[in-house]
């Protein structure tokens, strides 16, 4: 078993400038992760054995993007009891929209966490799963509070003008 922890996939090239946003979230955290395409339409033999080998190579999150009909997330959580966290990717022709209706009404039984569309989610998916990790890594949840608390300490308290 592998110490990659966290799978980010996606439905095609072009999600990755999306789905890098969760994977810099993940760099800076330090948390191992492997990046691959993988397309419910276009490859879905390649989702199967993605989903079905999951558990015994040691991913304990997948993070799944897609736009348009965004079938993968639901997908992969059909194939894989590891907590998938869907992205909508936000597409030119519904805004996203499309995206966000396909990962998000999951029949009971299979769940996706579902981010906002966009960039958004992306960096917060890769949050999500640093957050998921972070219950059994005491370390990584100390990694995770400094994040946050740089985060917070970065907003100002008063608005200037533009
Ligand atoms: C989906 O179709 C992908 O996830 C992508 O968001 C969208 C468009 O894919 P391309 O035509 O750019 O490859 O399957």
């Amino acid at each position: 078993m592998s110490d990659i922890s966290v799978g980010i996939i996606m439905g095609s090239q072009s999600d990755w400038p999306t789905m890098k946003l969760a994977a810099d979230i993940l760099d800076e955290l330090g948390i191992a992760y492997e990046k691959r395409i993988v397309s419910a339409h276009r490859t879905p033999d390649r989702l199967w054995e993605y989903g079905k080998t999951a558990v015994d190579r040691g991913l304990k999150v997948i993070i799944a993007g897609a736009g348009g009909a965004a079938h993968l997330p639901g997908m992969m959580a059909s194939k894989t009891r590891v907590p998938v966290v869907g992205v909508p990717v936000q597409t030119k022709a519904l805004s996203g929209v499309d995206s966000l209706y396909s990962i998000v009404q999951m029949p009971k039984g299979f769940p996706v966490a579902t981010m906002a569309i966009g960039a958004a989610g992306a960096a917060n998916a890769g949050l999500m799963a640093a957050g998921i990790l972070a219950t059994s890594d005491p370390e990584l949840g100390a990694r995770l509070d400094a994040w946050r608390d740089a985060l917070a300490a970065s907003i100002p308290e008063v608005p200037v003008d533009d």
